[in-house]
């Protein structure tokens, strides 16, 4: 399994729901991507959640990544993925380890320093903070955290932390000095008009600047 380092896309539609979550997989992995993240936020049909993990599982016979399915926790104890990503509304850590045991991958979703430190001690494998950015993904109301309480918490945190949260072109070289282990991103990926070559360019821009 890939590890937590690089770029972290997320296969999420909800800023264009027309286009499928499989494609999406496709263009990124395709564009180099290591880590993916299944996210489809407020599916009801667990079937076609499963549907769509099992497609994106397969395409592991022709590219080598890291998959982590959003929310779904048993579901995800159910297929080989590498690991699961929770937030606030998803049960917590201690479950979700129950569920998936210890071989699997549990990240979180956190949004302040504080809340970063509790899941790292409540044994997630990577704590994602966000948004590092105002980001329209999430909607005005979402708490901002900026670059310099990233830096705070890749610096007090010993799992690795990714950055999440209207991260683009313009912001990436800020946010990896940061020294984080990932950047996740949806927007900057999802509505770049050719998918796999953008996603190209964050993978190789991230390794660029961390020569
Ligand atoms: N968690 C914090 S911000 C965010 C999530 C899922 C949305 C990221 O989307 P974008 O388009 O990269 O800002
Ligand atoms: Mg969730």
């Amino acid at each position: 399994m890939k590890a937590i380092r690089g770029i972290y896309a997320l296969c999420d539609n909800s800023l264009d729901p027309g286009i499928d979550h499989l494609y999406l997989a496709e263009q990124l992995l395709a564009g180099g991507v290591t880590i993916l993240q299944l996210r489809m936020k407020g599916e009801k049909d667990i079937h076609r959640v499963r549907e769509t993990a099992q497609a994106i599982l397969d395409l592991k016979s022709q590219y080598d990544f890291c998959f982590i399915l959003n929310d779904f926790v048993k579901l995800a104890s159910e297929l080989p993925v590498d690991g699961v990503h929770i937030g606030q509304d998803d049960g917590t850590i201690a479950e979700a380890r129950k569920v998936l045991g210890k071989g699997r991958l549990i990240g979180y979703s956190s949004h302040s320093p504080e809340e970063a430190l509790r899941a790292q001690e409540a044994g997630a494998d990577y704590v994602a903070l966000g948004a590092v950015f105002p980001t329209a993904t999430k909607g005005p109301g979402h708490p901002v955290q900026g670059i310099a309480t990233l830096k705070k918490v890749v610096e007090s945190l010993e799992v690795p932390v990714v950055a999440i949260g209207g991260i683009h072109r313009e912001n990436f070289s800020q946010v990896v000095a940061t020294g984080v282990a990932a950047v996740a991103m949806i927007g900057a990926l999802t509505l770049a008009p050719r998918i796999a070559e953008e996603a190209r360019w964050f993978v190789q821009e991230f390794h660029r600047l961390r020569a």
